[in-house]
């Protein structure tokens, strides 16, 4: 491997819970660019045995790695300072793994300790995203058009309407609550959708580094609106909008179409027409007040999807990575564009 391959580790790693306090700590990456010694060996601060390994903050690791990849062994394993290895997880992960039980070796103490990856350093609050608003009437098309960007140009999508779904099948405290609402076509109490909002936003962050946000479905009304403010502040920048104009008759069509397999409680004729009645009411003095600020971005989502996602591709350019733009479609954006067809149902 040639230290022109690896990239400067930006990873923070965070071991906790194994009782060893010089186990247990916050792994911080070094930025160096991976250097050739004059005998072609190719180390670096980040990096152990050609994979990612992480050098402790105060440095003591520099020689052995409290946390590294062993090429020999096929397993990530993590050394207290002493140099004794203490726990290892026999795979070929990139990364250390985050998802399955550590193995206690000898020098280690029952239980192993978690392991949490992050992208942004966790001892500073995490940097502002940058957020898109995206609404429109019920079944315009902001589900499918958010999951292009997402699949094609590296946006995170978030839905309000799927985290509250999410959330109802939790059977959480505020099942019951969210299942009557949606059912009725009704908004539900803004400070539940702001706080699902918010938590999926930083996690997003944390876990994939990310920091572009489409969020589908919000603000569904004014209330929701001074509920955003509440949390991130009257004098934060006012997110941009992206709005899908799509005439009813049409609206209908596309939810009866997805009916068929949706299987959500709200694809019916009754329903649909109560969350139009919602949507006029409530949503439109929404959008009214962000283009009265002028921050709507108007899009004729009664188009076909290929003309549709090109006119949102468009709009999000300025913050979108250009290589990704020029990337082919992926097999995800084909289908939902509609160019190839979904697998079949098992
Ligand atoms: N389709 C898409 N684009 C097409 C195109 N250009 N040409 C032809 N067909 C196209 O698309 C719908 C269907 O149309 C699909 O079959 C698609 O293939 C096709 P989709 O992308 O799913 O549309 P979308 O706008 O996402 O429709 P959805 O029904 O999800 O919109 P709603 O706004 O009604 O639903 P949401 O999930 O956002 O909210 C549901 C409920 O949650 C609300 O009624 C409310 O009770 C609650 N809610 C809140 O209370 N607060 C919130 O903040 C958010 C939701
Ligand atoms: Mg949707």
């Amino acid at each position: 491997m040639n230290a022109t391959d690896l990239k400067p580790n930006t990873l923070f790693i965070e071991v906790k819970g194994s009782g060893i306090p010089e186990v247990d700590g916050l792994f911080v990456p070094s930025t160096a660019p991976p250097t050739e010694s004059e005998s072609g060996t190719v180390s670096s601060l980040g990096y152990w045995n050609g994979k990612m390994a992480w050098d402790r903050a105060d440095g003591k690791s520099e020689r052995s790695p409290a946390l590294s990849y062993s090429n020999s062994y096929k397993s990530w394993r993590i050394c207290r300072l002493d140099g004794h290895l203490a726990y290892d997880n026999t795979c070929d992960d990139d990364l250390p793994p985050t998802d399955t039980k550590w193995h206690v070796y000898k020098k280690g103490v029952a239980p192993a300790p978690s392991i949490v990856i992050h992208h942004f350093d966790p001892r500073e609050p995490l940097p502002e995203p940058n957020i898109v608003f995206v609404l429109g009437g019920p079944g315009c098309g902001k589900g499918t058009m958010c999951s292009l960007a997402e699949s094609q140009l590296g946006w995170t999508h978030l839905s309000a309407g799927e985290l509250l779904r999410n959330e109802r099948a939790s059977n959480g405290p505020e099942a019951a609550m969210i299942e009557k609402c949606l059912a009725a076509g009704e908004i539900v109490p803004t400070e539940i959708t702001v706080s699902l909002l918010k938590r999926a936003m930083e996690t997003a962050m944390r876990t994939t580094g990310k920091k572009n946000f489409l969020l589908d479905g919000f603000p569904r009304s004014i209330d929701n609106m001074e509920g955003w403010l509440n949390v991130y502040g009257r004098d934060s920048e006012l997110p941009s909008m992206l709005y899908f104009e799509c005439p009813y008759d049409v609206l209908e069509e596309r939810i009866l179409g997805r009916a068929k397999y949706s299987g959500r409680s709200d694809d019916n004729v009754e329903s649909i027409k109560l969350r139009f009645d919602t949507f006029k009411a409530k949503t439109l003095p929404t959008l009214e007040l962000f283009k009265s600020k002028n921050k709507v971005v108007e899009v004729d989502a009664s188009r076909s999807r290929e003309e549709v996602y090109a006119l949102v591709g468009e709009s999000l350019a300025a913050h979108t990575d250009p290589e990704l733009a020029a990337q082919p479609l992926t097999e995800r954006a084909e289908m939902l564009l509609g160019l190839r067809p979904y697998p079949p149902r098992s």
